[in-house]
């Protein structure tokens, strides 16, 4: 059970842009045989969401918002190395799943994306990362290419949630809609979009994608 205090100290380190401390932090939580998901869940999340709120309230400004994003990019780059494979029954069949993922255009936010990467790669997945400001039209020509069975999108402005739905169109026009299972997320993306949209699935964190991908597949 992580404690109060050790979540006060990763959250300060966010306000405090200690990309050092913060990094020190993981590799302690690492080494002493720690899940450093939880430490993600319980104190960065929460910190980089308050960092957030002081930005759109004014307390905080576009210059220090940046800061504290390098030092959680760099934290979940260190959680996401450090988690260990999760194999379970049905293993190969996993590996034969290809999901391709990527942060829709005009949107470069990829911290949650890169989570969910993470979470789907560790539980056994192929999973492509196409990385941020990925336009609806490399969507489908990777999809294509790589033969995939899932597309994932992450759009966390509201201005971008629309490159989802223009997915789902250019899917349908393209005649490839059944041919592919689409997930989306990001954090003003809700269950309700996904619907309105036609998504396969929606998926509020990176845990609850891994649950939906295996549903989507039956597994
Ligand atoms: Co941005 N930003 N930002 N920002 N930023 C938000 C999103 C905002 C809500 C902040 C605020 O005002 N409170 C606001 C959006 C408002 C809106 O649209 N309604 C905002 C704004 C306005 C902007 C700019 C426009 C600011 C400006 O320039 N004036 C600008 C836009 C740039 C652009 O994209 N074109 C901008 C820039 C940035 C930074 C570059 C400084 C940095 C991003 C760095 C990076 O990602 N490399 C940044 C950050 C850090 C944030 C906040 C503070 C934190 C985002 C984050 O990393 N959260 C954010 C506030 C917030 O979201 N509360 C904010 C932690 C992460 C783990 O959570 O990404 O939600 P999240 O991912 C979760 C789930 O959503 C889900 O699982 C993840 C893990 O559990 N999920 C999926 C995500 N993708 C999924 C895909 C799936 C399934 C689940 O399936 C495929």
């Amino acid at each position: 059970m992580i404690d109060e205090k050790l979540i006060e100290k990763a959250r300060q380190t966010l306000r405090s842009f200690d990309k050092d401390q913060a990094l020190e932090i993981v590799k302690e939580y690492v080494s002493a045989g720690e899940n450093p998901l939880e430490l993600m869940d319980k104190a960065f999340i929460p910190g980089i969401t308050e960092i957030g709120e002081m930005f759109s309230s004014g307390t905080m400004f576009l210059p220090e918002l940046i800061q504290a994003a390098g030092v959680m990019k760099a934290v979940t780059g260190a959680i996401s190395e450090a988690q260990p494979k999760k194999f379970s029954q049905g293993e190969e069949e996993k590996q034969k799943v290809v999901i391709i993922i990527g942060t829709v255009e005009g949107d470069i936010h990829d911290i949650g994306k890169i989570l969910v990467v993470t979470m789907l790669d560790v539980h056994g997945y192929t999973v492509h990362d196409l990385g941020h400001d990925v336009s609806t039209e490399t969507f489908i020509k990777k999809a294509v290419e790589l033969n995939a069975d899932i597309i994932g999108t992450s759009a966390l402005l509201t201005t971008t949630m629309s490159k989802q739905k223009e997915l789902e169109e250019a899917l349908k026009k393209a005649g490839l809609r059944e041919r592919f299972k689409t997930i989306v997320g990001g954090a003003p993306v809700t269950r309700r979009w996904a619907d309105k949209i036609g998504a396969d699935a929606y998926a509020e964190d990176a845990h609850e994608a891994v649950v939906k991908v295996k549903a989507l597949l039956n597994q």
